[in-house]
C-alpha cells in the first residue's frame, strides 16, 4: 500500500477509510519521507517547510477546512504536488456560527446567562436591557461562498448588507470600494476573507474607528485579518464598542486584555465545529485523497495548484 503521512488530527471515520488504501504514518513521530505519496492535514498545521522539503515524492496534499492560508502553495506548485481543501460543505455551519455571535453580542446572552445561573436575578433584580439585533446595517468583508451564506441567514433579521471585497458581484447589496467607507456606513462588520498577505491586518485601527464606539466587530475569518493589539486598544479606549471573535492571531492563545472584557464574545475556533460539519468535511478529504490516488485527479482543488490536476 502507498503510504501517507497524517499531520494533526484526523476523525475515526478518515482513518477507517484512509486506512484500507494506505498506510498511515504520523508526522510527529518517525516515517519514511521519500515513501510518502500524500498528506493530510488541516488549516491550523498547513504542511511545514521540513516536511516538504523531506517528502520528495509527495503528489498531494489534501486540507481538512476551507482556509489554506497555512500552506505554501507557491512551494507545492514548485514540486508539482497538487492541494485540495474542502470549499462548501462548511458555509452554513460558519454562517450560523457568526449569527450566534452576532446574537450573543447583541443580546448579551452570555451575561444574561449567568445573570440566571447565578441567581442574581433573584438578588439583583432584572438584568440590564441589551441591544436588538433586527433591522441592522451589516457590513460584510469577503462575500464569497461563506460571505454569502452568512447574508442569506442575515435576512431573516432583516439586516441591511453591505459588503467589500475587491472585486463587485453580481447581488443585490450596497458595494463598498474601500473598506473605511463600508464601516462608517454600518453598524456590523463581519470579517470573512481569506487569511493571507492580501487581508493582513486590513481591519486596522482607522477602520475600527470609523465602525465606532456603538460599532461590532465580528470574525470568523481569520486572527491575521484584524490588527489584534489595534482592536485591544480600541476595545479599551471605547473608540470600538464591541468585539465577537472565533479567531485570533497566535492560536490557541487569546490576548488577557481580551477575556477580561465585558463587550467581548470569544470563541475557540469552532465556526466548522460540529459532528455533521466536521463528518462532511473529513469525507471531502478522504474523497479527495482516493480519487487522486485512483485517477490522478481531485475533486476539490485550491485555485493555485488546479492546473495541475489530473497531470
Ligand atoms: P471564498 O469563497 O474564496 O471567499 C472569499 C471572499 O473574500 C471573496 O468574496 C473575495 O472577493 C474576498 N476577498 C479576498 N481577498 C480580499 C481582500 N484582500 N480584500 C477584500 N476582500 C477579499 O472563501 P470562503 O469559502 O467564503 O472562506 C473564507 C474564509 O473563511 C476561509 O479562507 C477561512 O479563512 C475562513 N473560515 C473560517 C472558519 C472558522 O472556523 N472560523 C471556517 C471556515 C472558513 P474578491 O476576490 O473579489 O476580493
Ligand atoms: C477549521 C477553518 O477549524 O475551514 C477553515 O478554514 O478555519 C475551520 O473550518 C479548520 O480549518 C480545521 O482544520
Amino acid at each position: 500500500m502507498p503510504d501517507l503521512l497524517q499531520i494533526g488530527g484526523i476523525t475515526d471515520a478518515m482513518r477507517d477509510r484512509l486506512s484500507e488504501r494506505f498506510t498511515i504514518h504520523q508526522a510527529t513521530g518517525d516515517y519514511p519521507a521519500e515513501a510518502i505519496t500524500h498528506i493530510v492535514t488541516n488549516g491550523h498545521d498547513g504542511v511545514p517547510a521540513d516536511v516538504l522539503a523531506k517528502c520528495t515524492n509527495a503528489k498531494m496534499a489534501a486540507s481538512y477546512g476551507v482556509g489554506y492560508d497555512a500552506i505554501d502553495t507557491d512551494a507545492c506548485v514548485e514540486r508539482g504536488i497538487i492541494v485540495t481543501h474542502t470549499p462548501d460543505v462548511l458555509n452554513a455551519e460558519v454562517a450560523s456560527t457568526t449569527i450566534m455571535l452576532m446574537l450573543a453580542s447583541f443580546r448579551n446572552l452570555l451575561a444574561d446567562e449567568a445573570h440566571a445561573r447565578s441567581g442574581a436575578w433573584e438578588t439583583d433584580g432584572n438584568a440590564p436591557l441589551s441591544r436588538s439585533a433586527d433591522n441592522r446595517r451589516v457590513g460584510i468583508l469577503g462575500l464569497g461562498r461563506i460571505g454569502q451564506a452568512i447574508a442569506d441567514k442575515l435576512k431573516a433579521f432583516d439586516a441591511d448588507i453591505h459588503y467589500h471585497t475587491r472585486s463587485q458581484k453580481d447581488v443585490p447589496y450596497t458595494y463598498h470600494d474601500t473598506l473605511v467607507g463600508m464601516a462608517k456606513a454600518v453598524e456590523v462588520i463581519i470579517c470573512i476573507t481569506p487569511g493571507g498577505p492580501s487581508t493582513n491586518k486590513i481591519v486596522n485601527a482607522e477602520v475600527m474607528e470609523a465602525l465606532g464606539p456603538q460599532g461590532t466587530l465580528i470574525n470568523v475569518s481569520r486572527g491575521s485579518v484584524i490588527d489584534e493589539a489595534a482592536m485591544v486598544a480600541a476595545l479599551q479606549s471605547g473608540k470600538l464598542g464591541y468585539a465577537a471573535l472565533d479567531v485570533f492571531e497566535e492560536e490557541p492563545k487569546i490576548p488577557d486584555a481580551l477575556k477580561t472584557m465585558s463587550n467581548v464574545v470569544l470563541l475557540p475556533h469552532v465556526g466548522s465545529a460540529t459532528v455533521e460539519t466536521r463528518a462532511a468535511m473529513g469525507a471531502l478529504v478522504v474523497d479527495n485523497v482516493l480519487s487522486h490516488l485512483d485517477t490522478g485527479k481531485t475533486l476539490t482543488p485550491v485555485p493555485e495548484t488546479a492546473h495541475l490536476n489530473g497531470s
